[in-house]
C-alpha cells in the first residue's frame, strides 16, 4: 500500500498512479543489457501483445502519443491527400483532437454535442457533412461512449470512415463489448494524466493486421524495408522506456479503475442534493473507467463555475475546466465559418459550465472530503 497523498499538499485535478519501482527495474535491467532503445523492440512488442489481450482487441500500433496517433489515423485513412478536406468534429475536446485534423493536412467542422453525453451529436455532425468530408472524428469524452449506433449509421449513409479519439476511454464498455471496437480506427492516450500512462504514449487500434502494418510504417517515417521508403512518414514510434512503464502499469491498472470507482461513488454521494451540479459521469453509469469527474455547474449553483474554480484554488484544490475555451474559440479556429457560436450553442454551455473535480486512484478520502465540503458550501 502506498501512503496516501498528504493532506498539506496541493490536490491536483489528477496524479499519475505508478507502479511500484520494483516491478519496473527488472524491465530496465533487460533493456540495459540488449541495448535496444527504440524500433518496435521486444518490449514494445510485449506491451502490444499485452494491451490487446487486456482491452480486448485484436491489433494495435504503440504510438509515441495521442496527438501523433491521431495524425496517423487520418493519414491511413486518406484524410489530407486533397486540398480541401474537410473532417467533421466536436469543438468540446482538448485542443490535440482539432489539431491532428489540421496537422494530417485537412480543415476540422466543427459541429454541436449532446447535452447528456457531451459528445458528437450525429445529427449535428449530419449537417455539417459535405461534399469535402473525408472523416467523422468523434471523442468519448471523459470516457463516455459517443453514441456509436448513431454515428455508425450516419457514416455508413455517406460512406466515410469514423475515428474515435479515445484518450479518455482505456478499457471502457458498453453492452457491444469494448468500446475501442467502434469505428474504423480509435486512438488511445498513455499520457501521465490518463487511466493507463506511459508518461507519454498512445495507440490506435486497428481492425485487421494489415491496417497496423500500414500504421506502424507511416509511424517509422514510411519506411517499408531498408530500401523502400514509398509515402512520407512522421516518427511516431514509443520507446523501449516507454513501453517498459507501461508494462509494469498494465498489472495495477483494473485496481486503479476500481480505487477511481470508489472516488466517484464517494462524490456521488457528498454531492447528492446540491442544488445547481450536475454529474456529467454518474457512477452507476456500467462500464466506464472513472477517468475524470466533470460536474456542470448551473445557474442554481450558489457560484458561478469561475469563482467555484478560484475558490477551491485559494483552498490548494486544483480543479480544471477541461474543456474551456471550446477549441473552434481558440485562434487557430475561429475563422472557420463552423466556428460561429451560434451553431454550437450545447458545447458553448458545456464549455461554460464544467469543472472537473480532483480525480485519481490515490486521492486520500479526507482530502476528497475537504472538496466535497467546499462545493457543498461554496
Ligand atoms: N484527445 C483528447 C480528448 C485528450 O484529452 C488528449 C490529451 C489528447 C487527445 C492528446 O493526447 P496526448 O497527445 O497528450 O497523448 C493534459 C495532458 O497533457 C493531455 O494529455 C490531456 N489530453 C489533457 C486533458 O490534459 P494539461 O496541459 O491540462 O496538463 P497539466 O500539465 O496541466 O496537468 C494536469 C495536472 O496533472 C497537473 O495539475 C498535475 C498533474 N500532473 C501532470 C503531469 C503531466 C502530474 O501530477 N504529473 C504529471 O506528470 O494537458
Amino acid at each position: 500500500m502506498r501512503a496516501p497523498v498528504s493532506r498539506r499538499s496541493p490536490i491536483y485535478v489528477t496524479r499519475p498512479a505508478l507502479p511500484p519501482l520494483a516491478a519496473v527495474l527488472p524491465l530496465l535491467e533487460e533493456i540495459w543489457a540488449s541495448r535496444i532503445l527504440a524500433n518496435n523492440g521486444p518490449m514494445a512488442q510485449r506491451l502490444e501483445a499485452a494491451l490487446c489481450r487486456h482491452l480486448g482487441v485484436g491489433h494495435l500500433s504503440l504510438v509515441a502519443n495521442a496527438t501523433l496517433g491521431l495524425v496517423l489515423a487520418l493519414r491511413q485513412l486518406g484524410v489530407g491527400a486533397r486540398p480541401g478536406d474537410e473532417v467533421v468534429t466536436t469543438p468540446f475536446s482538448f485542443v490535440a483532437t482539432a489539431h491532428a485534423v489540421r496537422l494530417a493536412g485537412a480543415t476540422p467542422v466543427f459541429a454541436d454535442i449532446d447535452p447528456a453525453t457531451l459528445t458528437l451529436d450525429p445529427a449535428a455532425a449530419a449537417r455539417a457533412i459535405g461534399p469535402a468530408t473525408r472523416a467523422i472524428l468523434a471523442v468519448h469524452c471523459y470516457g463516455t461512449p459517443c453514441d456509436l449506433a448513431g454515428l455508425a449509421a450516419l457514416a455508413g449513409r455517406h460512406a466515410l470512415p469514423v475515428v474515435y479519439d479515445a484518450a479518455h476511454a482505456f478499457g471502457v464498455r458498453t453492452a457491444g463489448g469494448s468500446v475501442l471496437r467502434a469505428g474504423t480506427l480509435s486512438v488511445l492516450s498513455f499520457h501521465a494524466t490518463k487511466v493507463f500512462g506511459t508518461a507519454e504514449g498512445g495507440a490506435v487500434v486497428a481492425p485487421d493486421r494489415a491496417t497496423k502494418a500500414a500504421i506502424d510504417r507511416l509511424a517509422n517515417h514510411g519506411i517499408a524495408d531498408e530500401a523502400s521508403i514509398p509515402e512520407v512518414g512522421l516518427n511516431a514510434k514509443m520507446s523501449e522506456l516507454h513501453a517498459a512503464l507501461g508494462i509494469a502499469q498494465l498489472g495495477r491498472v483494473e485496481a486503479d479503475i476500481a480505487a477511481r470507482g470508489a472516488v466517484a461513488r464517494r462524490y456521488a454521494e457528498g454531492l447528492a442534493g446540491v442544488a445547481g451540479l450536475r454529474l456529467v459521469c454518474p457512477p452507476e453509469r456500467p462500464g466506464q473507467n472513472f477517468y475524470a469527474f466533470p460536474v456542470l455547474v448551473g445557474p442554481d449553483y450558489p457560484v458561478g463555475r469561475d469563482a467555484l474554480a478560484a475558490r477551491l484554488g485559494a483552498a490548494g484544490i486544483f480543479a480544471r475546466r477541461y474543456f474551456f475555451p471550446l477549441i473552434s474559440d481558440l485562434p487557430p479556429y475561429r475563422g472557420l465559418p463552423s466556428a460561429d457560436p451560434a451553431g454550437l450553442p450545447v458545447a458553448r454551455a458545456a464549455a461554460a459550465g464544467v469543472l472537473c473535480l480532483p480525480m485519481f486512484p490515490e486521492l486520500d478520502p479526507a482530502d476528497q472530503h475537504r472538496v466535497i465540503d467546499l462545493l457543498r458550501h461554496p
